[in-house]
């Protein structure tokens, strides 16, 4: 009893987080069927707000930048019917929130960004939206572990991420991106249908991190924007 109990328990949270997130959508004016997404996942880039919790960056000027370059990326690869959805745990995450009014100043088209709560490991199960390729707000020597979406994302992809990620690098750096292919043995892969890890670092503002940029907003809004073209332009070149 205790055990169909529970299955059903999990079900019901599970619907409950789908039509939060059709709500969210619905809310931003999209007017789609979340089913739709599955077969466009390959096109479908999910990504986390960089540089803004534990690296400690201004969230007003990060929240211009994420608009900023989404639609001068989203207007030169129109061609390619791209999709961008940053992710944040928590509904009333101050930077979705932020975001999302943005975005609407902008008249990006809901078809091609959207900002939605939801755990970034787990979009399709809890989300049914698929995603094909995934960003990790990630330190500079490529770590697991550490707290944030970067210990999610590596503990959600087992040590296949680890591997693939130190065949191809060792440290990066801030403004720059890396593409690490899943291998289809991570659980990520076959659960989540998520093919790509994209790792990005982003400027760091926390003393208590490397690299810290002590406010210099100057050079941090650069890292930042660049943090977000590498990203992205990884995104179109592995779907091209
Ligand atoms: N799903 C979606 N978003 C998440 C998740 C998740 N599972 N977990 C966290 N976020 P942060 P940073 C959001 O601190 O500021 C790490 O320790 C979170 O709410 O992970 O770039 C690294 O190893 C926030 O909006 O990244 C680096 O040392 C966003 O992800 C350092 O932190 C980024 O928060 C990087 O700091």
């Amino acid at each position: 009893f205790n055990k169909m109990g529970s299955q059903a328990d999990s079900r019901e949270s599970n619907e409950k987080s789908i039509s939060t997130v059709e709500n969210q959508a619905k809310e931003q004016g999209i007017n789609s069927n979340f089913g739709e997404y599955i077969d466009e996942g390959i096109r479908t880039l999910a990504f986390p707000s960089i540089s803004t919790s534990d690296f400690q960056f201004d969230h007003e000027r990060a929240a211009d930048i994420i608009v900023e370059v989404a639609e001068d990326f989203l207007h030169k690869f129109r061609r390619l019917c791209l999709r961008l959805v940053l992710v944040d745990l928590k509904e009333n995450s101050d930077m979705l929130v932020r975001v999302r009014q943005k975005a609407r100043g902008h008249g990006l088209r809901s078809e091609e960004f959207m900002a939605i709560a939801g755990d970034i490991t787990k979009l399709r199960s809890s989300c049914r939206l698929q995603c094909s390729f995934i960003a990790n707000a990630t330190n500079w020597r490529l770590k697991p572990g550490g707290g944030g979406v970067n210990a999610a994302i590596f503990k959600a992809a087992g040590e296949g991420l680890e591997i693939e990620t130190k065949k191809r690098a060792k440290t990066l750096n801030p403004g720059s991106a890396l593409v690490v292919p899943l291998p289809s043995t991570s659980p990520m892969y076959a659960t989540e249908g998520v093919t790509h890890v994209i790792h990005v670092l982003g400027p760091n503002m926390n003393p208590e991190r490397p690299n810290c940029l002590q406010g210099d907003y100057v050079e941090g809004s650069k890292l930042l924007r660049d943090a977000y073209s590498c990203m992205f332009r990884a995104f179109a070149s592995h779907v091209e």
